[in-house]
C-alpha cells in the first residue's frame, strides 16, 4: 500500500486531518453534491467530474471552490481523472463497477469508495455517532425504510431516513442538531461498493431480478444485497417466504451475539414477527418467546387504514422487526401506524370516476413489483413499459394475463414487451402509445386507457420498468400520469372510496 493510500485507509473520523486530499468525485447528481460539499468542507482538493452539468449544483460548486469537468465521452472523462491524479476517488451510486474511471484508480492502487462508505467514516461530526439501521431488497425499501423511521420517530428517538431514499447519507452527518439514529436505504448499486459498515440492524425485503444490466448477472446481484447484512450487531432480519434472504443471514459474517430474525405473513416461530388468527404479533423480542407472543396490530385495523395490501403487510412487518430491535414498544409501533401514509406513487389513488378506479403506481419499476400492485386488482387495463434492465417479462405477464382488460405500452424498448403479451396473453387487447405520434406520453395512455376501462375495472399505471427512456425519474412519471388522469376527468371524480 502506498503512503498516502495509508493516510487514506487511516481515516475513520470527521475530527482527523483530510486538508489537502486531492480528491475527485464522479457523478454530480444529489450524492455528488454533497460529497463534494462535505469533503470542501474537510479542507479537501476537490474536483467533480461527471457526463453532464448541472447549472444550479455547477453554480454552488464554484462558490465552494470546487471544480467541475463535464463530458459525455469516457476516454475524455478518464484523460482528465489521470491529469487529476487524486489520492481519493468517491464514486456516485449510478456508475457501474466496470466502468472505465473507478477500474483505472483502483488498477493504480487509488482508493476508490462510494459515498456511504465516506459517509460511515465521517458519522462523528456531531455528538454521539447515531446508530445504523440499513434497509435493501428489491422492492418496498423505501415504504419499510419510511415506517421504520417513522416508527422509531413515535417513540420518541431523533431519526433521519437517509441514503437510496433520496436524501445522503452525508447531509443528515451534517445536520447540527444529530440524531440517535439513521435509517438508510441501501440500492444494490451502494451495497457492491459499501466497504466495511457495522449496522445495529439489517433487512433483506425480498429478491426478485432487476438491474441485471448494472449486475451482469442474477447471482452478482444477489452478491452484492447480502451485504446488507455484513458486520450486523443485533438484529439480521430476513423474509421467511423469501429463502435466498435466509441463505444470505446464515453466510453472513456478523457480530456474535447478532440474532436471525425472520418476518412472514404465516404463523411465526419464536425469533420471528408474522401474523396469528388476523393478529400481527412479535414473537421474537420478547424473554417467554417460547411460549408467548406480543401483539402489535390486526389485519382489521390495517384496512381500515388502507395499509393492508399484503406487500405493505410484510413491509410493516420488517419494519417491526427493525423498531423491535432497537427497542421500540409494539403499542409505539401501533401508534405509529396509525397516521403512516404510503407515499407518492405507490398504489396512489388518483380517482375513481364512472366507476372505473385510476391507480399510480409508477415506483413499480421491475416486474415483482408490478406483480404486487396487479394482484390488488380483479380487473385492470394496465399500463406498462419503460427501461427493462434486462429482465424477463414472460411469467409477469403470464400470470396476470386473466385479470387484464387490456394492455397499454409505453416505452421506448417494447420486443419483449411484445412477444411476452403474444406468447402468454393472445386475447388481450393490447395497445401501443408511440413517442413519435405523441408530445405527451401520459395523455395518450390516459385517453386510450378510458376508451377500454369499463366500470369495475382498475386502470393501473405499473410499468415493471425503469422510467428514463421518456421521462426524468419515476416521480415525473407518476406527477405527469396523474396530471393527465386529472385533466381528462376534469372535476368528474366521485370522490368516493373504492374497495376491491
Ligand atoms: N454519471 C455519469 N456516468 C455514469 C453514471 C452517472 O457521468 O456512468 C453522472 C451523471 O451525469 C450525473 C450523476 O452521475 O451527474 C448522477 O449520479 P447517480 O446516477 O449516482 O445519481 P444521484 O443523483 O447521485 O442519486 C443516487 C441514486 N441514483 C442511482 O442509484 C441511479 C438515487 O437513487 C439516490 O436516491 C441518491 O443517490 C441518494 O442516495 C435513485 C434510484 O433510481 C432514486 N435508485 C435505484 C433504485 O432505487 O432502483 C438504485
Amino acid at each position: 500500500m502506498s503512503d498516502t493510500a495509508a493516510r487514506v485507509s487511516s481515516l475513520t473520523s470527521w475530527h482527523q486531518d483530510w486538508s489537502g486530499l486531492r480528491v475527485a468525485v464522479l457523478g454530480l447528481g444529489v450524492t455528488g453534491f454533497s460529497v463534494a460539499d462535505t469533503l470542501a468542507e474537510l479542507g479537501c482538493t476537490v474536483t467533480v467530474i461527471a457526463a453532464h452539468g448541472d447549472p444550479d449544483r455547477e453554480r454552488l460548486l464554484s462558490v465552494i471552490g470546487v471544480s467541475f469537468v463535464a463530458d459525455p465521452s469516457d476516454e475524455a472523462q478518464l484523460l482528465q481523472l489521470q491529469e487529476i491524479n487524486p489520492d481519493l476517488v468517491i464514486v456516485s451510486p449510478g456508475y457501474r463497477l466496470e466502468h472505465p474511471l473507478p477500474e483505472w484508480a483502483s488498477s493504480q492502487g487509488i482508493t476508490v469508495w462510494g459515498d456511504i462508505q465516506l459517509s460511515w467514516r465521517l458519522r462523528d461530526k456531531v455528538g454521539t455517532p447515531a446508530d445504523w439501521i440499513v434497509i435493501t431488497g428489491t422492492n418496498g425499501k423505501t415504504t419499510t425504510t419510511g415506517l421504520t423511521a417513522h416508527m422509531l420517530r413515535t417513540a420518541g428517538l431523533r431519526v433521519a431516513p437517509v441514503g437510496n431514499i433520496g436524501t445522503p447519507v452525508l447531509d443528515a452527518l451534517r445536520d447540527p442538531g444529530g440524531f440517535d439514529v439513521l435509517v438508510v436505504e441501501l440500492s444494490s448499486f451502494q451495497l457492491s461498493r459499501l466497504g466495511h459498515i457495522e449496522p445495529y440492524s439489517s433487512v433483506c425485503l425480498n429478491i426478485a431480478p432487476d438491474h441485471l444490466d448494472w449486475h451482469g448477472s442474477l447471482e452478482q446481484y444477489i452478491a452484492h444485497k447480502a451485504i446488507v447484512y455484513e458486520n450486523t450487531l443485533h438484529a439480521c432480519v430476513y423474509n421467511r417466504a423469501d429463502p435466498v434472504t435466509e441463505r444470505m443471514v446464515e453466510n453472513a459474517d456478523v457480530v456474535e451475539g447478532a440474532r436471525a430474525i425472520s418476518f412472514g405473513l404465516d404463523t411465526p416461530q419464536p425469533s420471528g414477527i408474522g401474523i396469528v388468527d388476523g393478529v400481527l404479533c412479535d414473537r421474537a423480542f420478547l424473554a417467554e418467546r417460547r411460549s408467548q407472543a406480543l401483539e402489535i396490530t390486526t389485519i382489521g385495523r390495517l384496512r381500515e387504514l388502507g395499509l393492508d395490501a399484503p406487500h405493505t403487510v410484510q413491509n410493516i412487518l420488517a419494519a417491526a422487526a427493525l423498531a423491535r430491535s432497537y427497542g421500540v414498544t409494539p403499542e409505539q409501533i401501533a401508534a405509529a401506524l396509525e397516521n403512516f401514509t404510503l407515499g407518492a406513487h405507490r398504489l396512489e389513488r388518483i380517482a375513481l370516476s364512472r366507476g372505473v378506479l385510476w391507480i399510480n403506481d409508477s415506483k413499480a419499476t421491475n416486474p415483482h413489483a408490478a406483480s404486487a400492485a396487479l394482484r390488488s386488482f380483479s380487473s385492470v387495463v394496465w399500463i406498462l413499459g419503460g427501461v427493462l434492465k434486462g429482465v424477463d417479462v414472460n411469467s409477469l405477464v403470464a400470470e396476470h394475463s386473466g385479470r387484464l382488460r387490456g394492455a397499454i405500452i409505453i416505452g421506448l424498448e417494447r420486443g419483449d414487451l411484445l412477444a411476452a403479451f403474444k406468447r402468454h396473453a393472445p386475447d388481450v387487447p393490447l395497445f401501443e402509445v408511440s413517442p413519435r405520434e405523441t408530445e405527451d406520453i401520459m395523455v395518450a395512455a390516459v385517453t386510450r386507457a378510458s376508451e377500454i376501462a369499463q366500470p369495475g375495472d382498475t386502470v393501473l399505471l405499473a410499468p415493471a420498468a425503469a422510467s428514463q427512456d421518456q421521462f426524468e425519474s419515476y416521480e415525473d412519471r407518476g406527477i405527469r400520469f396523474t396530471r393527465a388522469v386529472q385533466e381528462y376527468l376534469g372535476g368528474e371524480a366521485d370522490g368516493d372510496s373504492a374497495s376491491r
